[in-house]
């Protein structure tokens, strides 16, 4: 049986999931020239460890939903991230020759074809997100809510605002509250999408449950920024696939550069709990998504009987 066409289930692989839903819609733009599918697969099957899907699949999951109905909005926020982490590594943004340990696109590729890539990807975005089925338990208007949502996080307000603040900020020291607003806007945004994704597309209609699961998503966002902050420091070029001291050497605004090392591992420690308080607050089990964003956020676990 495909992975595809499972039934919904606790111990399905959901990461192997995600890559065989990535694979069918980009399959379905196959007949596009064909350095650009060439390149838009390369972008995409690359190593990235799938954690914006693996957030809508989990979060979804806390609810008695069918896995299939999941899918749409899990490849869509990861080729929304894909199509960012391209255009992050053109020349005229970071300049990095790295992506996931091999070359970036614009490497493997050339910048035009990169550019053209990213905006490819995040139009797939759009398409698979709006892909409705009628027999589906989602309705048009949650699935307007769902593009609009997307939109938002993606855009001037969310990822592209806070690229331009991270570029502008480069070699400035931020104030904590700019910091932390960057930070929200680059990478938690699309987090707290993601967490949203699931639960709208699950068919919430409880707006206790809606707001903490929001709550819960905007601080594993900046949780989860922190840590990588933290990461280009002193983590492992092996495990990251980027050279360590990037942000240093392009003198990036981050925690370790605004409170120091020390004060950035407390501060990423509040956080995170505050985020995982939320999932105490809300009424129905969240034993998977807080099992999810521990090993997420690198946290020790006891043993797990579940597949991310
Ligand atoms: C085209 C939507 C769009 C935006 C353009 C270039 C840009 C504006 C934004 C870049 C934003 C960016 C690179 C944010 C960093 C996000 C981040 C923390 C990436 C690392 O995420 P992981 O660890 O990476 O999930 P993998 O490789 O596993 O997917």
């Amino acid at each position: 049986m495909s992975i595809i066409s499972d039934a919904v289930s606790t111990k399905v692989d959901l990461k192997a999931r995600v890559e065989a839903v990535l694979d069918k819609q980009l399959l379905a733009i196959k007949s596009c020239p064909e350095q650009l599918y060439e390149a838009m697969r390369y972008a995409v099957f690359n190593g990235g460890k799938r954690l914006r899907p693996l957030l809508v699949y989990n979060t979804g999951l806390c609810f008695d939903v069918n896995l299939e109905v999941l899918d749409n909005a899990a490849v869509a926020v990861e080729f929304i991230h894909c199509s960012s982490l391209v255009h992050d590594d053109l020349p005229a943004m970071d300049d990095d020759d790295l992506r996931r340990g091999k070359p970036a696109c614009h490497k493997a590729y050339n910048e035009a074809t990169a550019i053209l890539v990213g905006d490819g990807l995040w139009m797939l975005a759009y398409d698979a997100l709006s892909q409705f089925d009628s027999t589906q338990q989602n309705s048009t208007h949650s699935h307007i809510s769902m593009v609009n949502l997307l939109a938002h996080a993606s855009g001037p307000l969310g990822i592209v605002g806070g690229q331009i603040i991270d570029m502008q900020s480069e070699g400035k020291t931020l104030s904590l509250t700019e910091l932390q607003q960057m930070h929200f806007m680059k990478t938690g945004a699309l987090i707290k999408a993601s967490v949203q994704l699931g639960v709208i597309t699950a068919g919430c209609k409880d707006d206790a449950i809606i707001k903490s699961f929001d709550q819960f998503g905007e601080l594993l966002g900046v949780a989860f920024q922190i840590k990588n902050d933290l990461l280009d420091v002193i983590g492992d070029e092996k495990i990251s696939g980027k050279p360590i001291g990037s942000d240093l050497k392009n003198n990036k605004a981050t925690y370790p550069a605004c409170i120091g090392i020390d004060s950035s591992k407390v501060e990423l420690s509040r956080i995170y709990h505050q985020a995982i308080n939320c999932l105490e607050n809300i009424s129905i089990n969240t034993d998977r998504i807080r099992s999810f964003s521990n090993k997420m956020m690198g946290v020790p676990q006891q043993k797990e009987n579940t597949l991310y």
